[in-house]
């Protein structure tokens, strides 16, 4: 059984539906995740990893995801979280107030595990821009500020199925997923 931790049930809904295409069931277990401070998301994402696989004997995927924004040379990135708790969505545009230059990446790193085995990792990216204004009521975080490339709308503006077409994390998952299949035969 395959779970993926986090507290974030919007990621869940997004994942389980990516899997399910791939006839790959995946459970949820809504713990925080332990979350240390560094300046990229796979290290988050691979001590994530390690620390949950050593109070918990199952087989774990993990995520860290960020917001890149390239005219603030990459804030929020690692920090995205505490970003969103602190100044949010408003704190973004603000920040961006009379930039023309709204350019962003969406990153997300995954991290598999077992007990028995090292923690691999696969990572997922989508160029787009910061929307001048928040829209939308889907999704969660910074959905409702980013327009993904090859769309007018935000991801807050899209059904989940609409949103894995083109999210970091479909992307993520999909390197995942085609690695597991392998493995599993
Ligand atoms: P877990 O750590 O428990 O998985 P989280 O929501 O804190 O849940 P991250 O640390 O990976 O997940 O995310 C960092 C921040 O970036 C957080 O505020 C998210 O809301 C935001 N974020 C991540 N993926 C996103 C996405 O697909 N759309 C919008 N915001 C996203």
């Amino acid at each position: 059984m395959l779970f993926l931790v986090t507290s974030n049930i919007g990621k869940f809904k997004e994942a389980r539906l990516v899997m399910e295409r791939y006839g790959i069931v995946i459970q949820h277990l809504a713990i925080e995740k332990p979350e240390i401070q560094a300046d990229n998301i796979r290290e988050i994402s691979e001590n994530a990893a390690k620390e949950i696989l050593k109070q918990h004997n199952k087989e774990i995927l993990v995520e860290d995801a960020g917001l890149f924004i390239e005219a603030l040379n990459g804030f929020p990135g690692p920090y995205s979280s505490y970003v969103m708790r602190t100044i949010g969505c408003q704190g973004i545009l603000k920040l961006l107030k009379n930039e023309t230059k709204r350019n962003a990446k969406f990153k997300a790193v995954l991290s598999y595990g077992t007990p028995e085995e090292s923690v691999i990792s696969f990572k997922g990216e989508i160029k787009g821009i910061i929307a001048h204004s928040s829209r939308g009521n889907s999704g969660f975080g910074f959905d409702p500020i980013f327009i993904p490339e090859g769309s007018n709308n935000t991801f807050a503006e899209m059904s989940i199925s609409k949103k894995n077409e083109f999210s970091h994390r479909m992307r993520a998952l999909k390197q995942f997923t085609e690695w597991y299949v392998k493995k599993m035969h």
